[in-house]
């Protein structure tokens, strides 16, 4: 019977989130509701994705989706879309404390290949109980409460972290449940994958080509890393926290600040990696020190297994050092 007992011992989001919240009495519940919100939004989006609905309809249903469920939610006072030149300040009847920045459908260029793509989100308490102003989303990426995303592919995974580990659950359409499938999800020390755009490469700097052509041609006579690059940010960093290795997205002479956006893209991923015992560095400094000026800001990023970025800081340091 043991098996039963297991497989009915179900253990949802809400229930894991319920637990969570029990380790915090002061709480009122306002995140477990604000998550159910967002659960709701992905699987919407999960059934939008595998109905096959063309992309650029998919953007904007998943970004209205999102928006109208935060919102909804009550538990939320602004919200920053990549889909939205401009944040979202709810009126004052539906505010809460939270600020969720996120990218509704993230790799959606991919769709029409079958690629995975996702949706990514990070979650800021308010700074006071003032009115809501743009500093209040303008945080370090270390103040975030939680980071998640959800993969939209063969199956629908949602992996998320409220700051005491990361979880991974996968939806089970029969239940219309996310389901605990990884448990406390730890990123291996060192990989054997790097993953990054090779047709970037004439454009990076020295430090990056340096640590690349290390990959390919290891001066220590290990074992070449292999190259996985899907590019599909949500599927790279899945991949990456699952098997180990390293994802760059590097600043280039085209792009200095890179391509990838600080608040719904860099942050989330770099919270996940570091609560998964990774790390996530910009070139300069650990990802989630970096303070946000404006709300679509780029930087460069290097995250993944922790020994394997250590290696690239070790060469922007020697850099910095000339
Ligand atoms: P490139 C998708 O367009 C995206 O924003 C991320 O999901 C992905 O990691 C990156 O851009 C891929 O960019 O320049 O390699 O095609």
């Amino acid at each position: 019977y043991a098996a039963d007992a297991q497989r009915t011992d179900l253990m949802t989001i809400t229930r894991f989130v319920l637990n969570e919240q029990s380790k915090h009495p002061e709480s009122r519940g306002d995140f477990t509701i604000l998550l159910s919100h967002i659960v709701l939004g992905c699987k919407f989006v999960c059934s939008a994705v595998n109905k096959g609905e063309e992309q650029k309809k998919l953007d904007v249903l998943s970004n209205e989706v999102f928006v109208k469920a935060l919102v909804s939610s009550g538990r939320t006072c602004i919200l920053v879309s990549e889909e939205d030149e401009e944040a979202t300040f709810v009126e004052p009847s539906k505010r809460g404390r939270y600020c969720v920045v996120f990218d509704p459908l993230d790799g959606s260029s991919n769709i029409d290949c079958g690629v995975s793509i996702g949706t990514i989100f990070g979650i800021y308490s308010v700074k006071d109980g003032g009115e809501p102003t743009l500093d209040d989303v303008l945080q370090p990426g270390k103040n975030m409460v939680a980071a998640g995303y959800c993969m939209y592919g063969s199956s629908c995974t949602l992996v998320i972290s409220t700051g005491s580990g990361v979880n991974g659950f996968t939806l089970d359409p029969s239940l219309g449940e996310f389901i605990l499938t990884h448990p406390d999800i730890e990123i291996p020390k060192k990989g054997k994958i790097y993953s990054v755009n090779e047709g970037n490469a004439k454009n990076w700097d020295g430090p990056t080509a340096k640590y690349v052509e290390k990959c390919k041609f290891p001066i220590d006579g290990s074992s070449s890393k292999s190259l996985r690059y899907i590019g599909s940010m949500v599927a790279d960093v899945h991949r990456t926290l699952l098997y180990g290795g390293i994802f760059l997205y590097p600043a280039d002479k085209k792009s200095p600040n890179g391509k990838l956006r600080v608040l719904y893209e860099v942050f989330p991923m770099s919270f996940l990696m570091e609560q998964a015992g990774g790390q996530a560095f910009t070139g300069k400094q650990r990802a989630l020190d970096m303070v946000p000026k404006k709300i679509h800001e780029r930087s460069p990023i290097f995250l993944g297994s922790y020994d394997d970025v250590e290696e690239i800081k070790a060469l922007y340091a020697a850099e910095e050092n000339k």
